[in-house]
């Protein structure tokens, strides 16, 4: 986090690996003993005792799980700057650099900023426009109590520090190349003199090796990165990141034409969104796209951790809900825009997270449902916790499900036959697994259902919410297909296939609304934040217009959900209405969050904090508002999308253009569009898999050639 101030500068920095605690087992060892009564109290109604029963067993040990840490802090001080005229602050999101420019003492300063994936440093530059004007000292230090700072050579400083005893320790170094002046460094930190230009490059590490493993030398790490720069010049860094970063921006564009509004800083334009609406200022939505396609570039990417709570951009030691992940909307709404804006490979933290958790979710399965598999519940961390957790909202046992559906749609997106044999299957088997053995008979319906568990977040503890039914149907589904286009464990499938038609199905209750529960008990009036029972809506698709009774369900519970309240929870709201193609209620939930819930800098709130997924949220929900794509005969081998285009385009955009957008299966999409119709269309097939388009009653059915393009009118008629 570069805040741009003069002359102190403060740059907050993270590592997405430092967090409290240890490897350790959240499984409470005799939890299953508890499982019999528990399911036989909420059979019975006694639902206050069955909670109680819970809390005082079923939940994790402890009953919380860690957090994530902020690691350290550069501050620097500009030496005799005087009187700061011309102050200009950014972040380009053409390049990932964060600026400062502002003239003092005849001298107009610049300060640039950048973290490079390739090269794994920040990189900060400070630069005069006249040599032997940078003057600064600068500190580094951290809020743990046990760290310290000393100079390892006379352009290094090293961090170092833990945690907290037995935890993650952490280092990082800082160094210092000059042109010009004079550089002293000691222990309190680097002071620079009259140089012309001064480049510092950062890096951290910490001991973390893996859930179960914190043995690393974080120094050793360091001292690895920083050789590996060999001297390279800040031109070389740059280029590098460059290159990086623009081969994943660069795969979308979006655009609405602009207004004068765009000219005014962040804090004015927002404020004039809440004040006039969004309408008048297109390219806030599509930088409020591009951000969200910006933040997951640059908090997850290979190798690393998944984007958590706050993304990587935490600075509290007690951050809220611990900036850990939360599995009932938020992490998988982090997610939400990667394969449909092109960012496939930002997919991969998240991907390695689930293998990780299916390996201690087995754990949990068995201990506390007797079940094989692998089970997650409504939050994780860093140790990979998957038992529930903080109170009987945490008994919740879809987490892995929701999870699962992710590893099948980058499948969808990308035809990946080797992710989908090696990676999605098993992870995907395993979840089928536990959820034969855990799903119950309901005496009084014949139905399997998911007990004990919870409408996230709304209470009681119960059997069978609608969204578990959803999740394991599409989890069940999505398995039987992958297991049929992988040509194996045939038995397996076919029982999947069985058990899934036992399940209870979605209820439409007496207000003619989707029910939230078995029970038809939802209230007209309930606008709760979590959208649960609309999953099969978005991000699923079980709910379409092919059944039109479900489908007015959903709208109904939908429209009596009203307007958002968290950021995340207009982001939901988008993505629905989109679903149910309208556009002004899109529309209206995207402007609220927007105007509502969007810091000065963009980032998106939950309450009064900073929480990343209503960023996600928003560019995967503007991407619903302008391209759509199912499936239209899943279960055969071969499987042709349908591809909606402009299927709820906000009327405030009639004019304008995005390129890059992805459907499922393998197929890239630009479109043109003015006075709110469509112009021009062009498809990528990368598969060269058949396809239909969609357009205002218009449909076209194209085969497709892998490698070839497309183009079509507004008409889809081909033209050159
Ligand atoms: C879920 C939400 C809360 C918050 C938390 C991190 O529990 O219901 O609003 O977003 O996650």
């Amino acid at each position: 986090m570069v805040f741009g101030g003069v002359p102190e500068e403060r740059i907050q920095f993270n590592e997405d690996t430092l967090w409290k605690g240890q490897p350790h087992c959240y499984d409470r060892p005799d939890a299953g003993k508890f499982l019999g009564e528990l399911r036989q109290l909420l059979r019975e109604g006694q639902v206050e005792d069955a909670e109680r029963l819970a809390r005082a067993h079923f939940l994790s040990d402890p009953i919380r799980q860690k957090a994530y840490q902020p690691f350290g802090d550069l501050r620097l001080h500009f030496i005799g700057l005087g009187n700061v005229t011309d102050y200009h602050r950014e972040l380009d999101l053409d390049s990932a650099v964060a600026r400062v420019t502002y003239h003092a003492n005849d001298v107009t300063f610049q300060h640039e900023a950048f973290a490079s994936y390739p090269d794994q440093v920040i990189v900060l530059r400070i630069t005069g426009n006249q040599p032997g004007h940078v003057s600064l000292t600068l500190k580094m230090d951290s809020p743990h109590k046990i760290s310290q700072t000393k100079a390892i050579a006379p352009d290094t400083l090293a961090l170092t520090g833990q945690v907290e005893e037995g935890g993650v320790r952490f280092e990082s170094r800082l160094r210092v190349l000059n042109t010009g002046g004079r550089v002293t460094t000691d222990d309190q930190g680097i002071t620079v003199e009259k140089a012309d230009a001064v480049t510092f490059l950062l890096t951290a590490a910490t001991s973390f090796k893996s859930f179960q493993d914190i043995s690393a030398d974080p120094a050793q790490r360091c001292a690895a990165v920083l050789d590996a720069l060999n001297r390279r010049s800040f031109d070389a860094l740059r280029a590098a990141h460059f290159a990086d970063y623009r081969r994943l921006f660069e795969r979308v564009s979006f655009n609405l034409g602009s207004t004068a509004r765009a000219a005014l800083p962040l804090d004015q334009r927002l404020q004039k969104a809440e004040d006039l609406g969004l309408a008048g200022d297109p390219a806030l939505a599509t930088l409020c796209f591009q951000f969200g396609r910006y933040l997951l570039i640059a908090s997850s990417r290979s190798g690393g951790q998944a984007a958590n709570l706050q993304g990587i951009w935490n600075d509290l030691l007690t951050p809220p809900w611990e900036s850990k992940w939360t599995t009932n909307i938020n992490l998988e709404m982090n997610y939400w825009p990667a394969e449909v804006t092109n960012l496939t490979e930002c997919n991969g933290p998240l991907f390695d997270l689930i293998d990780d958790l299916v390996v201690t979710g087995h754990h949990t399965a068995r201990t506390y449902y007797g079940c094989s598999g692998w089970v997650l519940h409504h939050n994780t961390d860093l140790w990979r916790a998957t038992a529930p957790i903080n109170n009987i909202e945490g008994i919740w046992p879809t987490g892995g499900a929701w999870l699962c559906d992710h590893l099948w749609q980058h499948y969808l997106f990308t035809g990946d036959k080797e992710f989908l044999a090696h990676r999605a299957y098993p992870a995907m088997k395993g979840a089928s697994e536990f959820f034969l053995d855990f799903l119950t008979k309901d005496p009084k319906t014949g139905w399997l259902v998911s007990t004990p568990s919870y409408s996230p977040e709304q209470g009681p503890l119960t059997i069978g919410p609608t969204l578990d039914h959803q999740l394991i149907r599409a989890l069940m589904e999505h398995t039987v297909q992958a297991a049929g286009l992988l040509d194996i464990d045939h038995d397996f499938a076919a029982k999947l296939s069985e058990v899934c038609r036992q399940i209870a199905p979605n209820q439409i209750g007496r207000y003619d609304q989707l029910q939230e529960w078995l029970q038809d008990i939802d209230r007209p009036n309930n606008n709760h934040r979590h959208m649960s029972p609309l999953w099969a809506l978005y991000p699923g698709s079980d709910i379409t217009p092919a059944d039109p009774l479900l489908f007015a369900a959903a709208k109904k519970l939908l429209t009596w959900r009203g307007d958002g309240s968290t950021g995340w929870s207009y982001a939901w709201r988008i993505t629905l209405w989109a679903r149910v193609y309208d556009s002004d209620e899109a529309f209206r939930q995207l402007s609220g969050l927007i105007s509502h819930q969007m810091l000065p800098n963009l980032f998106d709130q939950c309450g009064k904090w900073f929480q990343i997924d209503g960023n996600f949220g928003a560019t995967a929900g503007i991407a619903e508002l302008l391209l759509q794509s199912q499936l239209v005969a899943p279960g055969r081998r071969e499987w042709t999308p349908e591809i909606d285009l402009l299927p709820a385009l906000p009327k405030d955009w009639p004019t304008g253009s995005v390129t890059g957008l992805c459907a499922r299966t393998g197929i890239e999409v630009d479109m043109a569009w003015a006075d709110g119709t469509l112009t021009r269309v062009v498809l990528r097939s990368k598969l060269g898999t058949p396809c239909r388009l969609k357009y205002f009653g218009r449909t076209l059915d194209l085969e497709t050639e892998a490698g070839r393009e497309y183009r079509f009118d507004g008409c889809l008629q081909p033209t050159p």
